[in-house]
């Protein structure tokens, strides 16, 4: 599945999961199950698995002494280097793990942090996963695998790791304010570009990880961005042109992928990244509808979508991978529960027009039909109005032009301003 390590570079891992009141044995498996393809994805092989059943958390190892022991030996039975848990883990508690253990011990935002790490590719998000990475780290700075991960780096030693891990916790924050400074630079670009574009209507492609959004991005307009079956392949976001029918002009947006459990440091750092879904006028929630979990998958992005307090944007959920759903009753039950919805193949090209008309309805309703009577020297506000909307209909008089227009209910109030503007200059010159 992972073509990047051979089996003797991969690291061997033991997964552990926590049975409680409120996760069921199953559960924890289908959460250790994704756990599995997050340590495939970083370059581990699984080597074993082990759950507790424990209503609280042991503070100073999370697990008790009894599972501790079973964890130790399965860990030496299988020569595994590596102990990975599900859950968060305290800072004091990794180090005691470690300490008893004789080996790396991450947790799940650990892992996810080391995955983001090896796939930033550009300086923004590079920026943004070494601001969360050193968060993440500054109150866990052991020094104790330091010497490790110099010999030979390995899962949870990317990125900062090597030579920050050994300077203290000022310079750390130093580092974090040098990148802070350095991310608003780019995101100052990246207003400014986006400024220029900002008269097409935004549509924004959302989802839980490996959903497909990059192939439904490569589908509607040959962008040609990585698609893979892996977990987050993309962190970038990329915006291209695309048309919903013959006049219809848009533009596509393909973001980072979401997960249960996305680590705050790393949704604080990748905000600017995510203003694509903030600007947007209608958000595509895409879906793998083949995966057991697809309900926990939604779940866990409109938590995320809250958590960055995006939730009154219009949704369209967008069913994906209906040619590996076989069973006819889910396709039915779907249609059934969630009647707004899509479904689409886009990786077959399944009934991509369908989604078209839906986003086309969608963006129709955030439309408003305006009238301006202007004068016809009024160039920049003409100019304005027929970049941003499309003109129904054009009436000269002897000195003003009329128009009616439909435009986006986000133009309304600079068009108004900007009409108002004029009037206001007309009087005050009629006045002299
Ligand atoms: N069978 C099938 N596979 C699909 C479909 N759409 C995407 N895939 C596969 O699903 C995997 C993930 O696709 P991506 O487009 O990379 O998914 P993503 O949502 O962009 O994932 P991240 O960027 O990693 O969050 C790839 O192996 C795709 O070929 C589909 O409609 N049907
Ligand atoms: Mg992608």
């Amino acid at each position: 599945m992972n073509y990047t390590y051979t089996e003797t570079q991969r690291e061997r891992a033991i997964l552990i999961g926590i049975i409680t009141d409120e996760v069921t044995e199953a559960e924890v498996h289908e959460n250790l199950d994704e756990l599995e393809r997050l340590a495939d994805t970083a370059g581990a092989v699984v080597a074993g698995r082990i759950t507790q059943n424990r209503p609280y958390a042991e503070p100073s190892t999370y697990i008790g002494k009894g599972k501790l022991e079973e964890l130790s030996r399965l860990k030496d039975f299988q020569n595994a280097e590596l102990v990975i848990f599900d859950e968060e883990l305290l800072p004091r508690q990794i180090k005691n793990l470690e300490n008893i253990l004789k080996c790396k011990v991450l947790d799940r935002t650990g892992l996810i942090l080391d995955i983001f790490a090896s796939n930033a590719k550009t300086a923004e998000s590079k920026t943004q996963v070494e601001m969360a990475q050193l968060e993440y780290l500054l109150p866990r700075l052991t020094r104790m695998w330091t010497h490790l991960s110099k010999q030979k780096g390995g899962i949870g030693t990317k990125g900062p790791g090597e030579t920050q891990i050994e300077t203290d916790r000022r310079l750390i924050r130093i580092r974090i304010a040098n990148l802070k400074e350095k991310l608003a630079k780019i995101q100052t670009q990246k207003f400014t570009q986006r400024k220029s574009r900002n008269e097409l209507d935004l549509v924004t492609l959302v989802g839980y990880t490996n959903a497909g959004k990059s192939t439904l991005m490569n589908m509607l307009t040959n962008a040609n961005v990585l698609v893979e079956d892996r977990l987050f392949a993309t962190l970038d976001s990329t915006t291209r042109l695309t048309y919903l029918d013959n006049n219809k002009k848009i533009l596509l947006t393909d973001t980072v992928g979401f997960i249960r459990k996305l680590p705050h440091h790393l949704v604080a750092s990748f905000r600017s990244t995510l203003d694509e879904v903030r600007n947007a006028d209608v958000l595509l929630h895409l879906v793998d509808l083949s995966h057991p979990n697809f309900r926990e998958h939604i779940h866990a992005v409109e938590e995320t979508l809250l958590e960055l307090e995006i939730d009154s944007k219009p949704i369209l959920i967008v069913f994906n991978k209906v040619d590996q759903v076989q069973d006819s009753d889910l396709l039915h039950q779907v249609r059934l529960e969630f009647p707004n919805s899509v479904l689409v193949s886009a990786y077959r090209g399944m009934n991509i027009p369908e989604l078209k008309s839906q986003v086309l309805a969608i963006l129709e309703n955030g439309y408003t039909e305006l009238s301006a009577e202007l004068p016809q020297d009024a160039s920049k506000a003409l100019a304005y109005i027929h970049s941003v909307s499309e003109v129904v209909s054009t009436k000269y008089s002897e000195t003003t032009v009329t128009l009616k227009f439909r435009v986006n209910k986000r133009h309304e109030a600079s068009i108004k301003e900007m009409i108002e503007s004029y009037h206001r200059e007309a009087l005050y010159k009629s006045f002299q």
